[in-house]
């Protein structure tokens, strides 16, 4: 097949990231745009048809009857390897959330250098979740018992794990029925990988049974844990000034961008970079100081907790690299493209690696050790800064937007009430008077295969003229943050009516950015939350929402869009299907995709799809939204019925001549 070079504006719709891409070709330099250009994606793996469990095959099913060697079907294939994808990006989630919940009990125990429980309140509500005492006791001693408990939900082998009575009593109900509640979260990853050795479980409905319950781990388990602990440790969100894209990289300081997942090391570069100490040493080298930006959901971490500004999103990790300003990228896992050691090689910029659990050929390794972490993070920098004096030739895309990014659950329940009346009532009413038509979440990463940003913008854009309230994660966030929709007054002149006046009365920004993608457990906790408040049915499948995950590519947001149909979402994949089978050769091949669409649908009220075209998108996502106003008996979302108060009434009389005007606020005069 002949290879199908795209321009850089086919490649991305982000005027920086086209800026780095003329840069990268003019240096002769790959990127994973073009890489993705070279490789054609195999038509047989890429749809699941492909079983590699076993060293009888590979068996490649292409033809009608086909079965692999030891007889499995294409069905089972399928099934199979969509578990273990599931399992994995459960796994990457959870193990995640693991190491937090160590750091947790470190840090209780005084045994971590440079952390303190930054957020008590949340430690005492968390921990009053689950019984654990809490008046008369020192943070400390509450910290050390949920530590306790957070880390015996991994091992556990019977039972439920725990953050799991956090979900609505009868979706907690509908699980025990499907017998999908999560004994423990090591358990049933590991049983995902037992099941799917071969000669193990073949009945397809039975394997993804599986994965609701391994994908639950990761929703009502591991993530939710990460995010708990990160916010107790680091604090809870709330919303903070911040700036996205490669023009927040600073031509006269050292730059050092933050790339990965875990909050720990981050928080503590951040810390360590405000270190007077740090600073003389910097500008001892020529600088004025070191720049700290992040890459993917390290930078949203850093972002909702600091206002450290987010360089990119995945699709940039590669593009930061060839502006040439950057002495160091420090890396932990996941979502690190190992190319990033071969293209730091033709600038000065030093990969460091951190993890003990993550090493790439080339990189330099300065090991993360939570026990004396302030002391790493201050090696590093200074690793960074001596690094300085080598940069040559830059090239800063001046293209960078402000952001007000930090709507945790907490704070969106605080902005709707005060803390006098802190409350989703107001949220709900909106939704039910059909000022807010619906919500979506709008998540996920970054696909070179698509234009990137492309999906999640044109999805937002057109989501938000139609009244729909979006809430964002991830790279998703980044994309439609570097265009301007994270911002209050910026993103209102695009969006409906009914929604612009709830933006305007609380002065929010139309797109609230709740975090990394660990913290999609927030939306599940905003929709309980929405379930208890009233008024919008008692389970999560009956709220209007649906989450859109339109540019996605790893087996985390698989993981992510199963634990949310579980929970009763509607959720949209954009691109390709991993099950999609090849129903033109093979009759039947998409057994599989209609089971989780609507087989899944029948067992838990939510579905999964996969939907290349965006206007297709989002109209099934608006019809969703509005089968579920009706199913409700909500009245018929109506965009006439709204636009007329708050701010845009105002300025409406504003233009009128002043008798006019009087007259329209208080009456003709004399009446
Ligand atoms: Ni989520 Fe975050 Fe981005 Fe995708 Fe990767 S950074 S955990 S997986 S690419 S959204």
């Amino acid at each position: 097949m002949a290879k199908k070079e795209r321009s850089p504006e086919q490649r991305s719709i982000d005027p920086a990231s086209q800026q780095m891409l003329i840069r990268a070709d003019e240096l002769g330099i790959g990127t994973a745009f073009s890489r993705a250009d070279d490789m054609v994606p195999c038509n047989i793996g890429g749809v699941g048809m492909c079983c590699k469990m076993c060293g009888m095959g590979p068996c490649r099913l292409t033809k009608e009857g086909q079965t692999g060697v030891c007889g499995a079907t294409i069905d089972t294939i399928q099934a199979r390897n969509f578990l273990r994808a599931v399992a994995a990006g459960a796994a990457a989630h959870s193990d995640h959330g693991r190491d937090l919940a160590f750091t947790l009990k470190a840090v209780a125990n005084s045994e971590a250098e440079g952390y303190v429980i930054n957020d008590v309140a949340k430690l005492r509500t968390v921990a009053a979740l689950y019984d654990i005492p809490i008046e008369g006791r020192a943070p400390e001693e509450i910290a050390n018992d949920l530590a306790d408990l957070y880390i015996a939900q991994f091992g556990q082998q019977k039972g439920r794990i725990v953050p799991m009575i956090r979900a609505p009593e009868k979706r907690r109900k509908l699980w025990d029925e499907r017998g999908v509640v999560p004994r423990g979260i090591d358990r049933e990853v590991v049983e995902a990988l037992h099941r799917t050795h071969i000669g193990d479980d073949q009945d397809p409905e039975h394997i993804l049974q599986h994965a609701v319950r391994t994908a639950l781990t990761d929703g009502w388990g591991g993530s939710m844990i990460a995010t708990d602990i990160s916010d107790i440790l680091f604090g809870t969100p709330a919303p903070i000034l911040g700036q996205a894209n490669l023009g927040v990289l600073k031509k006269d300081m050292v730059n050092v961008v933050l790339h990965g997942h875990e909050p720990t090391l981050s928080e503590m570069i951040v810390a360590a970079s405000q270190d007077p100490e740090i600073i003389e040493y910097a500008r001892a080298a020529g600088a004025k100081g070191v720049n700290l930006a992040g890459i993917c959901c390290t930078a949203n971490e850093i972002l909702m907790r600091k206002g450290i500004p987010v360089a990119g999103n995945f699709l940039q990790q590669e593009l930061a690299i060839l502006t040439g300003a950057v002495e160091a990228m420090v890396v932990d896992v996941q979502c690190i493209m190992q190319a990033l050691v071969g293209l730091a090689q033709n600038f000065h910029t030093m990969v460091i690696t951190t993890s003990p659990k993550v090493r790439i050929k080339g990189a330099t390794h300065i090991e993360f050790n939570e026990h004396r972490a302030l002391t790493v993070a201050k090696d590093i920098l200074r690793r960074a800064i001596d690094n300085f004096k080598n940069r040559g030739e830059t090239h800063i895309p001046d293209v960078r937007q402000n952001l007000i990014p930090g709507f945790s659950h907490e704070y969106i329940s605080y902005m709707l009430g005060g803390t006098y009346r802190a409350s989703f009532r107001p949220l709900n009413d909106a939704i039910i008077a059909g000022r807010i038509r619906g919500v979506a979440a709008v998540v996920g990463c970054n696909n070179p295969r698509s234009t990137q940003d492309y999906l999640h913008t044109v999805i937002t854009r057109e989501l938000l003229k139609q009244d729909v309230l979006v809430v964002e994660t991830g790279c998703s966030a980044i994309a439609n943050a570097k265009v301007g929709l994270l911002l209050g007054s910026a993103g209102l002149d695009q969006v409906g009516p009914g929604l612009r006046e709830v933006c305007e009365t609380v002065g929010i920004p139309p797109v609230l950015h709740m975090g990394s993608c660990v913290d999609n457990t927030r939306i599940l906790t905003v929709l309980t939350q929405m379930v208890a408040e009233g008024g919008l049915g008692d389970d999560i499948d009956q709220i209007p929402a649906v989450g859109l995950a339109p540019e996605w590519m790893s087996e985390k947001a698989l993981s992510i869009g199963v634990y949310c149909v579980a929970s009763g979402a509607y959720v949209i994949f954009g691109g390709a299907s991993p099950v999609s089978g090849m129903p033109d050769r093979v009759a039947d091949s998409d057994i599989v995709l209609r089971y989780l669409s609507e087989g899944w649908e029948k067992l838990y009220g939510g579905k999964m799809e996969f939907v290349a075209d965006p206007q297709e998108m989002v109209r099934r996502t608006l019809a969703h939204i509005d089968q579920k106003r009706a199913a409700l008996g909500l009245p018929k979302y109506n965009p006439a019925r709204y636009g007329r108060s708050g701010d845009a009434r105002i300025h409406e009389l504003e233009r009128l001549p002043i008798a006019e005007r009087q007259a329209a606020l208080y009456g003709a005069p004399g009446k």
